[in-house]
């Protein structure tokens, strides 16, 4: 199994904050310290906040999507992997046997038009338009303006992202860029805190990572991808990654730059689209590489067998990161290799990028 840890994923809010604007000021309006402060207390506080921002939203529940959403039984599977491709250090074995319970998952990811009908009803505010910038890709600017915002806005030796002044959700390489031809993609530049909003005002959640894993492995027994095992069986892209030299250069033989439609690509055996590759997806538990195998929390095999939903925040030191599954279209086998179903990242609830989306679930009754 590989050990070194190589995050081109998701890089953190509080990477940069500190060291990226003019005269050692932040572009964003917290400290590198209030920055990872801010997120946690937002997961604290969330439920007030969301009160008062969706009070007068109409609420729909879950039926009222039901067009959009597949019913998946649940039931046993077996979860995490034990291939030698595995990033030992993110926790991706041992395989073992982890029940689900039934629920409803959304076939798509949200999309730029889904998480504009929300911002319109609600005036919600996302994270990335509080701090004032969001990480997108160096490749996405403008030769230009890539070279104006320099080296001095990337996270360091992750040069190929930056800390683009001005991108959000609706604006994702910054002040002068739109969502034209790009309303039935994902949505990006969401926080954790950004998706929950959606979901609490849609009547959903987001999932947990053994529901994800579940659906995303569509039926199928320990494949690495939600179609099986061959990357492109057949010849034929089965999801939107990177093709060519990461990260200088990138051939698109997927037919795809950056982000693509949500129904780009065939779906899996449960009728789900890109599961893997496009974006990251939000889930709703916390990040550790070690709960599911820690010997004292597994003396009750229970919570992290049957339907678990992640440790606490308070497990070990403190958790900081909420989990993501799936990769994105940044992701490459020489590099992250994080687009099998197995594979997980996560970063912290106030930290938004341009490869990192959500889809909702909802309990089945
Ligand atoms: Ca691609
Ligand atoms: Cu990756």
């Amino acid at each position: 199994m590989s050990t070194e840890k190589k995050s081109c994923c998701t890089p953190s809010a509080s990477s940069v904050a500190g060291s990226m604007g003019k005269n050692g000021e932040p572009i964003g309006q917290s400290s590198a310290v209030d920055h990872a402060g801010k997120g946690l207390k937002n997961v604290d506080t969330l439920q007030v906040e969301l009160a008062a921002v969706i009070r007068e939203a109409p609420v729909s529940g879950c039926r009222a999507h039901g067009e959009n959403l597949v019913a998946i039984e649940g039931g046993a599977f077996l979860m995490g992997t034990d291939s030698d491709e595995a990033w030992e250090a993110d926790g991706e074995g041992p395989v073992r046997e982890v029940v689900v319970r039934p629920f409803h998952i959304d076939k798509f990811a949200v999309t730029n038009a889904q998480y504009g009908e929300f911002v319109k009803a609600t005036g919600y505010v996302t994270d990335s338009e509080k701090f004032g910038w969001s990480f997108a890709f160096r490749g996405h600017l403008s030769k230009k303006y890539a070279a104006k915002l320099g080296d001095a806005n990337s996270p360091p030796g992750l040069r190929w992202w930056v800390a683009v002044p001005g991108a959000r959700w609706d604006r994702p390489e910054g002040e002068r860029s739109n969502l034209k031809g790009r309303e039935d993609h994902p949505v990006t530049h969401v926080s954790w805190n950004d998706a929950m909003a959606y979901c609490h005002w849609s009547g959903k959640r987001l999932l947990t990572e053994a529901e994800w894993e579940y659906a995303a492995r569509g039926g199928l027994v320990q494949k690495k991808y939600p179609w099986g095992d061959a990357l492109e069986p057949l010849g034929k892209h089965r999801c939107n990654i990177w093709q060519g030299k990461f990260p200088d250069e990138n051939t698109a033989a997927d037919g795809y730059v950056g982000t693509c439609p949500v129904d780009a690509f065939l779906p899996n055996g449960y009728g789900l689209y890109c599961m893997s590759g496009n974006v990251w997806e939000w889930t709703s538990d916390w990040f550790s590489p070690t709960w599911h195998v820690d010997a004292d929390v597994a003396v009750d095999e229970k919570l992290v067998r049957d339907n678990p939903v992640g440790p606490p925040q308070e497990y070990g030191n403190g958790l900081t990161h909420k989990l993501q599954k799936g990769g994105s279209f940044l992701c490459h086998r020489s590099y992250c290799n994080r687009y099998r179903v197995a594979a997980r990242t996560g970063n912290t609830p106030d930290s938004s990028t341009a490869n990192s989306g959500f889809r909702c679930a909802c309990d089945a009754e």
